[in-house]
């Protein structure tokens, strides 16, 4: 094995040869798992990422309007309130920003390496290390934690001519800002939880904007206000207080999860609410009927505006149904399902509001395990699995934040980060206190673990409720949402089930041996 040299230590540019653990990504996961790491007295990690500062989703995604739909009392670390927050939903600046203060104040930055792209990860059965060679060098770790997440890779859409378009074209999650959009002919094409944040903004400005909607959302409206001087200042005098907010928002959302999971008709008034948003915003019918959705709600991801339907009932906007068939150099062309007569709008600009590789995550295709078949190749075959959304059979010493049945669409991804976080950790200090030099979930652990959760979707609103979504793969599967409470995801991660894994034990001799602990 190559000689360890302390991340913690070298504090410079360069990669280290080693390191014992090697996180990608300095998102909410990525700076989350650094900083319990060094709580933990387990300084010797390093994590890249390739962009420029932390945030991940929240550093990439600067469009117009971008906010989050999860207030911020949950919708950060519960171990960093914010007194600060501006209001109840933050919008994305204010979140970039508490993402940079809580890793300046937490002293771990000397151990990221930004402007480091991850090319290949490949684990040395050997040596029992991960190779990883990155944009900036290769270094090798005992344990890779991958925190890169569902919403890191934009995903643009497959129609024909896209790529001969000659006007000004970006993804929502790659905004160009030097692109002005004042008196413009713009296009949007989407209609998901960027696109109805992004839209009501550009409307304000643009000449004429051109929204293509394959399917209407559900849009619920958003209960967002400015706290008052008098909560602000109990934020910050008054420590309780952050947590009381914290927990009577948590609680609230967790009374959705039968609603998702066993009971779909519970939503029903969720979509009498979401009926009236659109009575509200618009008030043409033709228009009112193009916007409804014709699944249930809940199926697809609840959105949540108080502006995007009065958004869409502007004259300078156009609601478009019918379906792409080709973009041109100069604009869009739609087939008239009815008359099959196809039309072209000219456009200046064009948005993709498309969304993100999901139930694909890009990384996979480049993480290489025991037998050299890279996740993606696995999960080719079998769907996006894991164990316990962390960890996977062939992978030793490979950790996932936010991993496959992870997400959630009803309550904060940062809760189930902390969740996945205090798991691993737990797995690091048994592999310390056993001296374990890798470990993976039984084949036998993770198909009890996928059949229990494919099980528990058959009665979900995600599964029943007739739409198509991101939540499911090319088979139907879903492989991106928890089917439970999040406190039940909390508890059973709670600390690592080493009996659930193959273990390979390091004694001072240099041969290993491999047991099964079960
Ligand atoms: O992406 P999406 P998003 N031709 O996949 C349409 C998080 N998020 O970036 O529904 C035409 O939801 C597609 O149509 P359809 C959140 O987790 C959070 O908006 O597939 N249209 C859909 O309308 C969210 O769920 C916040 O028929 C095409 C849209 O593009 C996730 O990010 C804010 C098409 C894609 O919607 C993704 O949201 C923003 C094609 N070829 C995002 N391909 C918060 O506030 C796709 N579409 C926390």
């Amino acid at each position: 094995m190559t000689t360890t040299t302390s991340a913690a230590a070298a504090g410079t540019e360069t990669l280290p040869e080693h390191v014992r653990v090697l996180v990608v990504g300095a998102g909410f996961a990525g700076l989350g798992m650094a900083i319990k790491l060094e709580e933990a007295g387990q300084a010797d990690f390093l994590v890249v990422d390739k962009g420029d500062t932390v945030g991940g989703t929240w550093r990439d995604n600067t469009y117009p309007g971008a906010a989050c739909d999860v207030p911020s009392q949950l919708y950060s670390f519960s171990f960093a309130p914010n007194p600060t927050w501006s209001r109840s939903f933050s919008p994305q600046p204010e979140i970039h920003a508490y993402l940079q203060d809580v890793a300046q104040r937490a002293g771990v930055l000397d151990r990221f390496r930004f402007g480091t792209t991850v090319q290949d990860a490949a684990w040395d059965t050997e040596d029992e290390v991960w190779t990883v060679v990155t944009s900036a060098g290769t270094v090798t770790a005992d344990v890779l934690i991958s925190g890169s997440g569902g919403l890191s890779e934009p995903k643009d859409p497959d129609i024909k001519g896209i790529d001969g378009f000659t006007g000004a074209i970006f993804h929502t999650a790659r905004w160009d800002h030097d692109v002005d959009l004042t008196g413009k002919r713009v296009a949007v094409i989407g209609t998901g939880a960027s696109a109805i944040q992004v839209i009501p903004e550009i409307a304000k400005t643009v000449a004429h904007l051109g929204v293509y909607q394959r399917t209407a959302p559900w849009v619920m409206p958003r209960h967002d206000r400015a706290y008052t001087g008098i909560e602000r200042l109990g934020f910050r005098y008054l420590p309780g207080l952050q947590k009381i907010y914290r927990s009577a928002i948590y609680w609230g959302r967790e009374t959705y999860v039968p609603g998702f999971t066993r009971v779909p008709k519970i939503l029903s008034p969720a979509q009498t609410m979401a009926l009236g948003n659109i009575r509200k915003g618009i008030s043409d019918p033709e228009l009112q009927e193009k916007v409804t959705p014709d699944f249930q709600i809940g199926c697809k991801r609840i959105l949540i505006s108080n502006t995007y339907y009065p958004a869409l009932a502007q004259d300078n906007v156009e609601v478009i149904t019918d379906g792409i068939t080709e973009i041109t150099p100069t604009g869009i062309v739609t087939r008239d399902a009815r008359t099959n007569e196809l039309r072209e709008r000219d456009i200046d600009v064009l948005i993709v509001a498309t969304g993100f590789f999901t139930t694909d995550q890009p990384i996979a295709h480049h993480i290489k395990g025991r037998e050299g078949r890279t996740l993606g190749d696995v999960w080719a075959e079998t769907g996006m699995t894991s164990y316990k959304g962390t960890t996977a059979a062939g992978f030793p010493n490979l950790f996932q934040i936010v991993g496959a049945n992870t997400g959630l669409g009803h309550s904060s991804m940062v809760f189930m980060i902390e969740s996945q976080i205090a798991y691993i950790l737990s797995a690091l200090q048994q592999m310390g206190e056993r001296g374990i030099a890798a470990v993976e979930p039984t084949q036998a652990a993770q198909a009890a673990w996928n059949d229990d959760l494919q099980r528990r979707m058959k009665r979900t609103v995600w599964s029943t409720g007739g739409c198509a979504s991101w939540y499911l793969d090319e088979h139907g599967r879903n492989t991106t949402l928890w089917p439970r409470t999040t406190f039940a995801f909390r508890g059973l991660l709670r600390s690592f089930d080493i009996e659930q894994y193959v273990v390979t034990t390091r004694s001072d001799a240099p041969t290993r041996t491999k047991e099964h602990v079960a």
